[in-house]
């Protein structure tokens, strides 16, 4: 085949590495549903342990269903490899465990998804670790935050549950300037949407459970790097620490990937619809999209992005209890957690994935109580509008009079 990184994202997603399988011949890459492989003799098996025959040896040191989604991925990405992990934040932890030391800083969003943030307040400052979260939507905040212990800026942009839009080229300057590394989580946008790498990112980290497996029926995470020089890095602390992807899973997400772009424009133009009809809506008091004109950073999104993404936030009037009689009152919409599926799912960040950050560092961040996230999904536009019209009428009743 013909350089397929020269080709466009809708063939890229379908034809990156999944290539007819060499032993059947098979379109659909086969699952190599086994835990070890045979070697022909003694020379052969020392040759891939010693690296001289890159064939498979064990597959938490790699599959070649697993290899055909991380070549897909890092073609997505740009990237120059990726890595398969057992979920987002598998991918995540090795990211950090494999960048960072004793006395190491970094420099964070403030409203990342919750355990982004809280795994290293909580857990990695016990190995001497620290961290500190800004608005990083004002990059002079980042800048003003970075110290000579630095090592990496890590982003999430459209954050988690905010909205809020990062400028990554710029976060890649401040980075650089002082010899730290630039990660940015890329799991709201996907890379149809944006391509952390081609902005000076030295690392993109993945929910694949999010987008681009997009049927919300499997966890996985991915980490797509730069140089090979991190590959390797990243790649020997993954297998060793073991957070890595089965074969069955990789499966499921290249099966899913398939339809990203197509999944991505019907829940973007679904959701964009939705969010200008809330936005003028007399039961909703403010809609944070970045595909809105209303939001602080849409220019950003216009400049930085391909699109919005399909996922937004919302408060309704009347504040927490209404929000809550809002999503208890939803027939359509799911009431869930996660995001990036075809189906529309609905929740409440403060009571739910950011419940462990205190509640002044949560309202700090943004993340106030009467946020209602929505992850808008591929059903017909008109019967989520009407879905959300009967729930607005119900949570402007559980209002009390003059409240
Ligand atoms: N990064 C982002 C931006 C996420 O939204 C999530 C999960 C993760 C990483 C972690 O990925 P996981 O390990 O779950 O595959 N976000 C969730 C959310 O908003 N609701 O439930 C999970």
């Amino acid at each position: 085949m013909t350089d397929i990184r020269r080709m466009h994202p809708a063939t890229r997603i379908i034809h990156a590495g999944q290539h007819p399988d060499p032993a059947t011949g098979a379109v659909s890459t086969p699952i190599y549903q086994t835990s070890t492989f045979a070697f022909k003799n003694a020379d052969e098996g020392a040759a891939r342990f010693q690296g001289r025959d890159p064939g498979f040896k064990y597959t938490r040191l790699g599959n070649p269903t697993v290899a055909a989604l991380e070549e897909c991925l890092a073609i997505l990405e740009g990237g120059c490899g990726a890595l398969g992990a057992a979920t987002g934040m598998a991918a995540i932890n090795t990211v950090y465990v494999a960048l960072l030391e004793q006395g190491a800083h970094v420099v964070g969003t403030d409203s990342v998804y919750g355990p982004s943030r809280l795994v290293l307040e909580n857990e990695y400052r016990r190995f001497g670790v620290a961290s500190t979260w800004v608005d990083s939507s004002k990059p002079e905040n980042v800048a003003a935050a970075m110290r000579p212990s630095t090592k990496m800026v890590y982003i999430e942009t459209p954050a988690n549950p905010t909205m809020k839009l990062t400028d990554i080229a710029a976060c890649a300057d401040i980075a650089h300037a002082q010899g730290a590394l630039l990660v940015v989580d890329n799991t709201f946008a996907s890379p149809v949407l944006q391509q952390p790498l081609a902005l000076g990112a030295d690392v993109v980290v993945h929910s694949l459970t999010k987008y681009i497996n997009g049927h919300t029926d499997v966890v996985g995470g991915a980490i797509v790097s730069s140089s090979p020089a991190l590959h390797d890095r990243l790649r020997k602390v993954h297998v060793a620490f073991g957070g890595t992807m089965d074969p069955h899973q990789a499966w499921l997400i290249l099966r899913g990937v398939k339809t990203l772009g197509l999944r991505m424009e019907r829940a973007q133009a679904n959701s964009l619809e939705i969010a200008r009809l809330l936005e003028a809506h007399p039961g909703v008091a403010w809609v944070l999209h970045p595909g809105l004109p209303s939001h602080p950073q849409h220019a950003l999104m216009l400049r930085q992005m391909a699109g919005p993404g399909a996922v937004f936030s919302f408060g309704v009037k009347g504040g927490l209890e209404a929000g809550k009689a809002l999503i208890d009152s939803v027939k359509l919409a799911t009431l869930a957690v996660s995001l990036g599926g075809v189906e529309t799912l609905i929740e409440h960040p403060a009571s739910m994935t950011h419940t462990g950050m205190p509640k002044k560092e949560r309202e700090a961040a943004g993340i106030t109580d009467d946020l209602v996230r929505i992850s808008v999904g591929c059903e017909d536009v008109r019967d989520l509008i009407a879905d959300l019209e009967q729930a607005l009428v119900k949570a402007a009743a559980a209002v009390p009079v003059g409240a």
